[in-house]
């Protein structure tokens, strides 16, 4: 069955650079490996810098180049915002899309805090109501060994959750000379590696198990908390100016956000769980790496290896148990079939075009996407009751006589 004669979705991308890129090679191959229910059209990118969106645009293959979001709005021909921009803009993005009547596609984390996240999901139910549908971005779901994960939880086959186990380890920013970016500065994206890659193991262990945080302790840590100013006009003013008028010059600014975060949690089935989310595991490059044990068997995955699943069943006589290396790369598995034969692996890009994927089909069949902006509100909630966790130390019990260090690497 070919796309061809399906009705057209006009897509309007707000912001140009990473995650554009991403969305962009993704709205391309969902139509092209995929058969979807309406063929998205890559209309307009938005981005302040004209010549950075036009350089997406020529290429992508965007059709016109906005340097006002707020144009795409405009465009009857429109259909879908898809927001590609740093978290300080989603609330005002995403209600005004939404308001507009566009369905929304966000990235995560939803917003840079819980009142933004509530705000956004209010407007999405108006809008649900007018048949307008809205999605937040975390990816991570619709990698196939993820999505196979899930599906032998719901099938029973770990039995009941006993402990779960996150972790999304990063180094890019190990380097104290690495310059300060939007990504580092609060009023910018709300928190550092906590909302950037905590917020994705969180929905991660959630998505697999079906169950939901019903608590936290937490700490976090600021390895490095002055970086050099690379580009001023990269990076809010926040701090800046203090640092300028300390310093005299605008040569580096303060880091306000976390380098690392670590969490202790309970799950609503009772399940431990612990999390951890750090740009500082030198050597670590994107360690997204989850284990769930369950009463009946375990399961294991490191996205640095994301075709495979290691799966252990518990019912195996031990003699022949172990974890089973399961590549996750036939076409009984989710999402795969669209793809290469077994053994042909899939990379990074391609949870982005399931995603878009997955969008179309709901918007087509009246459907609400997951995982919805409510689905968002809730990591937010997470997001929010690690930072007052965090303000009371963790609820933090000082072991006596045990003195620490600091750990600050300037
Ligand atoms: C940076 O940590 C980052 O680009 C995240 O923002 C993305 O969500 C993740 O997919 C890759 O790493």
């Amino acid at each position: 069955m070919s796309n061809s004669g399906k009705p057209a979705l006009g897509v309007g991308m707000v912001g140009y650079a990473f995650m554009g890129r991403a969305h962009s090679q993704a709205w391309r191959n969902a139509r092209s490996y995929f058969d979807v229910p309406a063929v998205p059209r890559l209309a307009a990118v938005a981005g302040r810098n004209q010549a950075a969106a036009q350089d997406t645009a020529d290429r992508f293959g965007w059709e016109s180049v906005e340097t006002d979001w707020r144009r795409l709005l405009e465009h009857d021909d429109i259909d879908i915002i898809d927001i590609c921009t740093p978290g300080d803009t989603h609330a005002e993005i995403a209600v005004a899309a939404l308001e507009a009547g566009k369905h929304v596609l966000c990235e995560k984390p939803l917003a840079n805090s819980v009142g933004e996240a509530e705000a956004m999901v209010a407007a999405a139910e108006a809008a649900r109501a007018r048949g307008v549908r809205s999605m937040v971005g975390f990816t991570y779901r619709r990698v196939p060994a993820i999505a196979y994960a899930r599906q032998l939880v719901a099938e029973g086959r770990l039995g009941r959750i006993l402990h779960v186990r996150g972790a999304y380890l990063q180094d890019w920013l190990v380097d104290p000379e690495s310059p300060l970016t939007w990504r580092l500065q609060k009023e910018r994206a709300g928190s550092g590696a906590l909302g950037d890659i905590g917020a994705h193991i969180v929905d991660l262990a959630q998505f697999v198990t079906g169950e939901h945080l019903t608590g936290v302790s937490a700490l976090t840590e600021t390895f490095v908390r002055e970086r050099p100013v690379a580009d001023p006009a990269s990076v809010g003013t926040g701090g800046i100016s203090a640092a300028a008028a300390q310093n005299g010059s605008a040569t580096t600014g303060p880091v306000t956000v976390d380098d690392a975060a670590v969490l202790v949690s309970r799950m609503s089935g009772g399940a431990l769980a612990t999390f951890e989310a750090t740009r500082f595991a030198n050597g670590r490059k994107n360690a997204i790496r989850l284990e769930i044990n369950g009463t009946d068997g375990s399961l294991a995955f490191d996205f640095e290896d994301m075709n495979v699943l290691h799966v252990f069943d518990g019912r195996v006589p031990s003699r022949d148990a172990g974890f089973a290396r399961v590549l996750v790369t036939e076409s009984t598995h989710p999402y795969v079939a669209s793809w290469w034969p077994p053994g042909h692996v899939l990379g990074y890009e391609h949870g982005f075009t399931h995603q878009a994927v997955d969008l179309l089909t709901a918007i087509a069949e009246g459907a609400d996407p997951r995982p919805s902006f409510s689905d968002g509100l809730q990591v937010q909630r997470i997001l929010s009751a690690v930072e007052t966790s965090v303000e009371r130390e963790g609820s933090w019990t000082p072991i006596d006589g045990a003195h620490a260090t600091s750990s600050a690497m300037s």
